[in-house]
């Protein structure tokens, strides 16, 4: 039988705390693909990958650290699980815990998470509880019940979650042949950014890497707290999943910054939306807001001068644009560009072929 990709455990099991005994949940996730960006290449003088995470099973890199920690829940017996979510979260949790035959149960900000993230969180069989607060409110709770009720937390304060999350950090290696210069990626709740670190880190004691990458992270200006150095108490952004005001990885996100002679900078909504839109019409790949901070935190830089010659730069792009169809649309005017009767040279005018 052909090779079919086996999911991050088995992949790469040796990095990954889990044993012989360990029962994998998985829905195949990771292996996602490494694509060489030409026209963010030539914008900024450098060899720009992108790593596509929005093609994970469920539509964001969650799914890595969600297989593990699932995984490693299901060993200890759990029956329920708990998270707070700007969405993605809830989005993956709920699909593993399907696959597992967990009870999941999702916090999730009253009226602040995208459309399609909700649809996951329901489909998959999620009790899903509207918090009139905002993400850091659901967290707080979410801490509180698995504190005093049966049920798991499986927000990335859960260590098994960065672990999984490693592995995406492990596949930029293995693809390229070595750590790049410049890794760069959205930062919200700042776990992300504390594996990545991790996973180059563990890649290089182990002779594996010659280098380590500096680490670039954006965050959106509305909920800038790692920028600023101050919790935002009323965080607001367009790119929601990122609307966190208090990162629970706020110091290990400082320090895989300074670690990695690194930073982490602010970009606006309106920078944030066009590189959402320069992805989807220059490179055919369409990512949700947040995802695209990234691109547009590297934007920045170059303006400003500060990315190095040929250097070699991966940007991370968190999650799939389906999922938040109404942002991208808006300011898009009519969906459709005119309406016609069945005919072919009504199309060809329509279209501006003659
Ligand atoms: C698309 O789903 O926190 O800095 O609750 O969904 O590791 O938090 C989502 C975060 C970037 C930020 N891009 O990553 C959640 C949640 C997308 C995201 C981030 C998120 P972290």
């Amino acid at each position: 039988m052909a090779h079919q990709w086996r999911g991050v455990v088995e992949e790469y099991r040796q990095w990954l705390p889990v044993g012989a005994a360990t029962p994998v949940v998985t829905l195949r996730e990771g292996g996602t693909p490494l694509l060489s960006s030409q026209w963010l290449s030539r914008s900024v003088g450098a060899d720009v990958w992108l790593k596509v995470e929005g093609d994970n099973p469920t539509g964001s890199f969650k799914d890595r650290g969600m297989t593990v920690a699932m995984s490693v829940a299901v060993e200890q017996g759990a029956r329920a699980c708990v998270c707070a979510s700007t969405g993605n979260t809830s989005a993956s949790m709920t699909a593993y815990a399907a696959r597992a035959g967990l009870r999941p149960v999702v916090l999730v900000p009253h009226g602040k998470i995208a459309a399609g993230k909700m649809a996951q969180a329901v489909v998959h069989g999620a009790t899903v509880v509207q918090v009139r607060g905002g993400f850091d409110d659901c967290l707080v709770i979410a801490r509180q019940l698995a504190d005093r009720y049966p049920v798991v937390l499986f927000n990335s304060v859960n260590p098994m979650r960065i672990e999984g999350q490693q592995t995406a950090a492990f596949e930029v290696v293995d693809a390229l042949g070595d750590a790049p210069d410049v890794h760069v990626l959205p930062v919200g709740n700042a776990g992300n950014i504390t594996a990545y670190w991790r996973g180059y880190a563990a890649y290089a004691d182990a002779g594996m890497t010659t280098r380590l990458p500096r680490m670039w992270g954006f965050q959106a200006a509305g909920a800038a707290p790692l920028v600023t150095g101050v919790v935002v108490s009323a965080p607001d952004t367009v790119a929601t999943a990122i609307r966190v005001g208090n990162p629970a990885s706020w110091a290990s996100a400082i320090l895989a910054r300074d670690a990695s002679h690194g930073r982490i900078d602010a970009v606006s909504d309106a920078q944030i939306l066009q590189a959402q839109h320069d992805l989807a019409t220059r490179e055919g790949v369409f990512v949700e807001p947040a995802s695209a901070s990234g691109v547009a935190g590297l934007l920045l830089a170059a303006r400003q001068g500060e990315v190095p010659e040929e250097a070699r730069v991966v940007v991370t792009l968190t999650g799939h644009g389906l999922k938040d169809t109404a942002t991208a649309l808006a300011g898009s005017g009519s969906v459709v560009d005119s309406v016609i009767d069945a005919d072919v040279h009504a199309a060809a005018d329509a279209a501006g072929l003659v």
